[in-house]
């Protein structure tokens, strides 16, 4: 029998963490050999929330939950850990401005990166879930600086994989034939959906998609998708995220199939002219916890513009929180 892993849930009593604490219990996430220790880590006035949900997963009698701590201290919720999931995040408030929230936030990442720094186990894989995720894993990163940086990511795989669900819909396609779908740069409403190097079965979705389609219904619904979600539900993806947060891990832990990648929130090395150190969206391959930039994709005009304007937005949030970092 394995040794157990210990993981960190940040927001674990919000409505993400609620959809993911069981899942990664079960073992979709780290298979079913693996033993876990769940930290679950949120604010005072969430704890009784949180007892809630440990009761319940008590109730679920997962053989690989060998343990669970429920903390509102960082200290104690990320030791020793080996994987976390930040996904507890200050929401906008009424009269909220954009960099009132960036500042938020960055107060709550800068000290759990100082916590991660401090007691996290040296391998910790993270993925930053709360928004705005990009620029809060560059404020972690900042926090943590005895982590290695590639080892701090940020999510744009529920974007991913609403992509795929939208081309495979509108191409009558299995799921499964669909690959190379990339989101390049900032999980916001200027994030970028490429279709020029997806495919479908082996050919070319733009080959077989109207550009017309492409433009202004496929960018725009994936851009927009959360909040569509939010009209229709009263309340932002939850099962959806947690979904692709799981999907995130597992593909970083077990890797990409051959010829295809996935779409990950990394440090930019400056590939595609991306300004180094901002967390931009690639696509990515993986392997045994290592990933690596996809590099030499053609990218045309339409491209390169629309991957410019989301990392000019996120080089505004790093100097809207520069004096943070
Ligand atoms: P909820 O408001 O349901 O839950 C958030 C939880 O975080 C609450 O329990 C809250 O008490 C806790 N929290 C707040 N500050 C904390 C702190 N300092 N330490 C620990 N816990 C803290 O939000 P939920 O719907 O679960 O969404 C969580 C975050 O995910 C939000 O920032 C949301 O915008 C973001 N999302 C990111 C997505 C992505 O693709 N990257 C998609 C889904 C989601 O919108």
């Amino acid at each position: 029998m394995k040794s157990p892993v210990r993981i960190t849930v940040t927001g674990a009593a919000g409505q993400i963490g609620y959809a993911l604490v069981f899942r990664i219990a079960s073992g979709q996430m780290l298979g079913g050999d693996q033993p876990i220790i769940l930290q679950l880590l949120d604010i005072t006035p969430a704890l009784d929330v949180l007892k809630g949900v440990k009761m319940e997963l008590e109730d679920c009698a997962f053989p690989l939950l060998t343990d669970i701590v429920c903390t509102d201290n960082p200290d104690i919720g990320f030791r020793d850990s080996e994987y976390a999931f930040l996904v507890g995040a200050r929401p906008r408030g009424p009269g909220m401005e954009r960099k009132d929230l960036l500042e938020a936030n960055a107060q709550i990442f800068s000290a759990q990166g100082r916590a991660i720094n401090e007691v996290a186990n040296r391998d910790i894989s993270i993925l930053v879930v709360g928004n705005p995720a990009n620029t809060n894993a560059l404020i972690t990163q900042c926090n943590a600086p005895d982590i290695d940086p590639r080892q701090i990511t940020a999510m744009t795989r529920l974007d991913h994989n609403r992509a795929i669900a939208q081309l495979a819909k509108k191409t009558n396609s299995p799921l499964v034939d669909i690959s190379r779908m990339t989101i390049w740069g900032n999980h916001s409403a200027t994030q970028y959906p490429d279709l020029f190097n997806a495919k479908i079965k082996n050919q070319f979705a733009t080959e077989i998609i109207e550009q017309q389609w492409y433009e202004s219904e496929f960018i725009p619904s994936v851009q927009q998708r959360g909040a569509a979600i939010i009209s229709a539900r009263g309340a932002s993806s939850a099962a959806s995220a947690a979904n692709a947060a799981i999907d995130h891990m597992r593909t970083w832990v077990i890797g990409t199939p051959d010829n295809d990648w996935t779409s990950m929130a990394v440090p930019s090395n400056g590939a595609y002219g991306v300004a180094k150190g901002i967390i931009y969206s690639f696509p990515c391959h993986c392997l045994e916890k290592q990933w690596s930039i996809v590099e030499g994709l053609e990218i045309n005009d339409f491209s390169r513009e629309k991957m410019k304007n989301t990392e000019s937005e996120l080089i505004e949030e790093r100097d809207a929180i520069r004096h943070l970092l």
